[in-house]
């Protein structure tokens, strides 16, 4: 590449100032987007989540924790802004050509898939625009730079704030839809409260959240309408006041496939929805019919095996409702499919907009990408959330935590002290075999450094996996591990 015997410090000048308008450009793209309700880098992101090879997927969730959405974000803007830096090393003739192919791209991209937005596509247009401008007039000296990228990020910020608030108006309207009724008060374990000890019942807000999306489709409820098609009988339509005067509660844990021990990818909740078995009775699956492919407003689809479903042998729901309110929108209002025991990605989608009857020839989101297609389910794992020695010193360590075996339960929960016997602990009462249990006891340590492991023991014998084992692709092993000092 040609520099025109340019010293090398003009050149970096000149990549600081390209990368300076390339701030600016997406901030002035960002908020264009944003005024008609739309995002340039939700649009990038999403594309990343929809290509990225798996070991670049696993990797990112192993170490973003509960800020892959932000990470994504930042990743986006990172790249963008890196792109426009190298805009001054292409030779002049390209520049033009170049900023047209951004703006194409990014356009392109806001308009694929089911998520597409056209304020994103203008969002891209002005960004190329400002981009091509701003190259042609280079910021002068450092004061200009600064101006750009302070303008950049200015302008993302009111882009996110934009954006911020149509959400939370949009969470309060949500909120204030009345599905449920009456609320059961959730009855207590017995445990009481432990400083640090998870609650039985995960908050809305505590609950994790999980999907290839940046941010929670907007859906307007009373245009709504959940179909059940493909191969049945009868085509089904059903509102959100039909479907609630169905719909029971049950008490459930849900657990991500990439919840390895010891991380709170994992909630419980008691869940408001409808039996599937019910509705497949009213919908009547014609003989071909051997799948139940969940499709979401996203582009996303989950597939489960028909029979098991029909017969409630695996007891899934239609679920509407979440601790006594309307599902949060990232939880997936106005409806989900979650069947308990049955890891997340495996589950049934959020933001539902069908249920159709299909043979073995669809193939879902994460199943093209290598993940097994048939369902997996959630492995017996227990969590230790406290481990506090008491407060004269002694040496007696009280250590709790949550632990989980859906669908049959729990029944025991075992702690170990660097690698001795395992011992039983006092368990909670169980608020229903799917949910997850509460677990305490008081432990002797002599003085030193101790680490301290726990395993759940399943219903069924099964006992917690002890050998570590990544998420990808049969779902996580290993035992929860900690270390105290005594
Ligand atoms: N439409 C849609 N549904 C989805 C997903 C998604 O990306 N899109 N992710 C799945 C995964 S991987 C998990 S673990 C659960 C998470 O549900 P939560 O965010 O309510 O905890 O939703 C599932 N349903
Ligand atoms: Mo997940």
């Amino acid at each position: 590449m040609s520099v025109n015997g340019q010293m090398p410090v003009g050149r970096n000048k000149r990549l600081l100032g390209a990368a300076a308008v390339g701030l600016g450009a997406l901030g002035a793209g960002e908020l264009v987007a944003a005024a008609r309700g739309g995002s340039l880098l939700d649009g990038i992101g999403r594309l990343a989540a929809d290509y990225a090879p798996i070991p670049v997927v696993e990797e990112m969730v192993a170490r973003s924790g509960r800020y892959d959405k932000e990470m994504t974000r930042l990743g986006v803007a990172l790249g963008a802004v890196t792109a426009a830096a190298g805009m001054p090393l292409l030779p002049n003739r390209l520049r033009t050509p170049a900023a047209v192919a951004f703006g194409a791209a990014t356009a392109a991209v806001s308009l694929r898939g089911a998520n597409r937005s056209l304020a994103g596509a203008l969002g891209g247009v002005a960004a190329a625009a400002v981009l091509r401008s701003g190259l042609r007039h280079r910021p002068a000296g450092p004061a200009g730079e600064l101006l750009w990228a302070a303008a950049g990020t200015g302008l993302l910020a009111a882009a996110e704030t934009l954006v911020r608030r149509a959400d939370r108006r949009y969470r309060e309207r949500v909120r204030r839809i009345d599905l449920l009724g009456a609320h059961a008060p959730v009855p207590e374990d017995g445990l009481g409260a432990e400083p640090g000890l998870s609650p039985l019942i995960t908050k809305a807000g505590r609950f994790y959240v999980a999907d290839v999306n940046s941010r929670p489709p907007r859906i307007d409820p009373a245009q709504w309408r959940l179909s059940i098609g493909g191969q049945v009988a009868h085509r089904l339509r059903l509102s959100l006041a039909d479907l609630a005067d169905q719909a029971v509660e049950f008490d459930a844990v849900m657990v991500c496939v990439h919840n390895t021990a010891g991380a709170h990818r994992c909630g419980n909740a008691r869940w408001f929805g409808v039996p599937l078995t019910a509705l497949l009775d009213h919908a009547v699956p014609e003989s071909g019919a051997t799948r139940l492919v969940t499709r979401a407003v996203d582009g996303y689809t989950i597939s489960l095996p028909l029979a098991p479903l029909r017969t409630g042998e695996w007891p899934g729901y239609l679920v509407i409702g979440m601790n006594g309110e309307p599902l949060a929108p990232e939880h997936g209002f106005p409806a989900r499919v979650f069947v308990p025991g049955i890891y997340g990605q495996y589950t049934g989608v959020k933001w539902l907009t069908e249920l159709e009857l299909a043979d073995d020839s669809h193939v879902d989101y994460w199943c093209k990408r290598g993940w097994p297609t048939e369902p997996l389910w959630v492995r017996p794992q227990a969590r230790i959330d406290v481990a506090t020695g008491d407060a004269a010193g002694s040496g007696k360590f009280t250590v709790a935590g949550v632990a989980w075996a859906p669908p049959h339960g729990v029944s025991g929960v075992e702690i170990r002290v660097d690698d001795t016997d395992w011992l039983p602990v006092e368990l909670g009462a169980e608020l229903a075999p799917a949910a997850w249990r509460r677990w305490r006891t008081v432990v002797d340590l002599p003085a030193g450094a101790h680490t301290i492991q726990a395993r759940a023991i399943g219903r069924s014998g099964d006992v917690q996996d002890a050998g570590h084992r990544p998420p990808f692709p049969i779902g996580p092993g290993g035992l929860h591990t900690i270390t105290v000092t005594a």
